[in-house]
């Protein structure tokens, strides 16, 4: 398998993160590593990530994350439970579709040029949806019965997958996340957990330093 993305591309390092909890071996290529025109040959969509696998290339993160379960079910990143499963894609569905595109790069591009909104006013925008959204994660986690170490339970689960690159995106942009004490305490776990050692950014062969670390952070 081959992972087009970039380090800093927050939607690739979900795919890195179930790659690792499912122990799969694969090949990371930074997409400055290829021309434009050649990547959208690959992925008409033009978005990271892209993962090339068995000759075929699966774009969007969500797909790329359903393929890897079905396809590789062990350690399962959905709970066995149909109501279980559905708490879980609903935490992550907040992060993929109602947080992370509204303060993506190309959305505050956008508002900048030719929107004219200032440095200030866009990151008034980024910081007013981070916190709606997390708002809405915690007190889903703050509702869930039994306690467990990470979002949903003893073991991670896509909403870990999910919650960690965004965090991290959230703290680039000095989001305050003290109100969000059980997404930090997931947090925590995680980051004492192996494979997402192994996700993180600095390991990636285009980190140069640019980004805050994640490792020891
Ligand atoms: N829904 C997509 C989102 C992908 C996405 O927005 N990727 C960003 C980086 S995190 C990107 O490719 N940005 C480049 C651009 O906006 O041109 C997914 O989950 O894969």
């Amino acid at each position: 398998m081959r992972l087009y993305s970039l380090h800093q591309n927050s939607a690739g390092w979900r795919v890195r993160i179930a790659l690792h909890l499912k122990g799969l071996a694969f090949d990371y290529v930074p997409v400055t590593s290829l021309s434009e025109e050649r990547y959208r040959e690959l992925n008409p969509q033009g978005l990271l990530p892209a993962l090339e696998i068995d000759g075929a290339v699966v774009a969007q993160s969500g797909a790329i994350l359903e393929l890897l379960e079905e396809r590789y079910p062990e350690p399962a990143l959905l709970p066995g439970d149909d109501l279980a499963r559905a708490a879980v894609r609903a935490f992550a569905n907040l992060i993929a579709t109602d947080l992370h595109p509204l303060n993506s790069r190309r959305t505050r591009a956008y508002l900048a040029d030719p929107l004219g909104l200032s440095d200030r006013e866009i990151l008034a925008w980024y910081r007013h949806w981070a916190s709606l959204g997390l708002s809405a994660l915690e007190r889903s986690l703050q509702r869930r019965r039994g306690a467990g170490l990470y979002c949903f339970g003893a073991q991670p689960s896509l909403a870990d997958v999910y919650l960690v690159p965004q965090l991290y995106n959230c703290r680039r942009y000095e989001v305050d996340l003290a109100p969000y004490p059980a997404l930090l305490a997931a947090e925590t776990a995680c980051r004492r957990h192996a494979a997402f050692r192994a996700a993180a950014p600095e390991h990636l062969s285009d980190f140069r330093g640019q980004q805050e670390p994640w490792l020891d952070s």
